[in-house]
């Protein structure tokens, strides 16, 4: 398969890399310093794309690659494919699910816990030596506290097993109510933030899904809520979340994800209410290798003909 032509979108894990690299004939896409001129010369070689949620595979790369047969990303989130256009190219597209929902689900509730019981906040309080003046305030319990799950895919349902287990009452929002759930469903976004003391973000990001989490929502939360994003940034219309916060209309915020990652809205970091991580939800070792073990698994049954292992189209 060395000849086969894989163009990697953007720098995402060495193990990845070195695993593509044994395989195939490796494209380095940002180490091209002329992208146009580096497509006309290899497009005909190319024959795979790899993507992750930072960059991905749109109309235009697709069209530049008349040789594309199939887009391996390195995410479950498949919002930086252009899926459309897969489709009516029969580009094939497969992503990594399953194998990073523990993750995700872990560091959500770590959000939670953080931004209630202000961990960070009190880690800096000892670092700096103020707890020799005095103890720490009290903060706010996560038991029992009720939780607005919106979209209750495989790691919306990870998220609410959990919070299941700190006794908290459940409810979500999807575009269709589940079946097979206990949880109680809400219609609307709107709803289910009125009943939710804690909203948690967990649903793909789509044209339906962009700025759900908008002012009225955000104002519907109130002083008191919690908003917690593991999903995508653009799910959330940023400015209005961080003037909340600022002005105190929101009680406060566990954010993993941004609308325009790496940079965060600096008014946030003297927020003490605020926990801000660097997209790091499949971060860990044991996820990412499972991850880039799917991403070249998928690939290689591709070019072997055989059935896709994670296959989306
Ligand atoms: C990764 C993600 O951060 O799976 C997703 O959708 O956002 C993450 O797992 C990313 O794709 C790794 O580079």
């Amino acid at each position: 398969m060395d000849s086969i032509g894989v163009l990697m979108a953007c720098p995402m894990f060495t193990y990845l890399e070195e695993e593509l690299e044994k395989r195939f004939n490796l494209f380095r896409f940002w180490k091209v310093a002329d992208r146009a001129e580096f497509l006309k010369e290899n497009c005909n070689s190319i024959r795979a794309v790899v993507g992750n949620a930072s960059a991905g595979a749109d109309s235009d790369l697709i069209n530049a690659l008349p040789k594309l047969e199939i887009v391996s990303s390195f995410s479950v989130g498949l919002d930086k494919i252009d899926l459309g256009k897969c489709r009516e190219k029969g580009i094939r597209v497969t992503n990594t699910p399953d194998v990073l929902t523990d993750d995700v689900a872990d560091l959500a509730i770590a959000l939670i816990l953080a931004v209630l019981r202000r961990i960070c906040e009190s880690d800096r309080y000892v670092r700096s030596g103020l707890w020799k003046k005095g103890d720490f305030k009290l903060t706010t319990k996560f038991s029992g506290k009720s939780v607005g799950i919106l979209g209750l895919g495989r790691i919306g349902m990870a998220i609410a097993t959990r919070a299941e287990a700190f006794g908290c009452p459940i409810s979500y929002y999807s575009r269709k109510e589940k079946p097979d759930t206990k949880y109680k469903y809400y219609p609307s976004v709107l709803e289910l933030a009125a009943n939710s003391q804690i909203l948690v973000v967990a649903c793909p990001l789509t044209e339906e899904t962009r700025h759900i989490i908008n002012r009225e929502v955000i104002d519907t939360l109130g002083p008191k809520g919690v908003i917690i994003n593991i999903g995508r940034g653009p799910h959330v219309d940023e400015p209005e979340l961080v003037s909340a916060l600022v002005e105190g209309r929101l009680g406060g915020a566990g954010l993993d994800v941004y609308e325009h990652e790496p940079h965060v809205p600096e008014e946030l970091f003297k927020l003490d209410n605020v926990v801000l991580l660097p997209h790091v939800g499949s971060g860990t070792w044991e996820t990412r290798t499972a991850m880039a073990d799917l991403v070249v698994g998928n690939l290689e049954a591709h070019f072997l003909n055989k059935p896709l292992l994670t296959p989306v189209v």
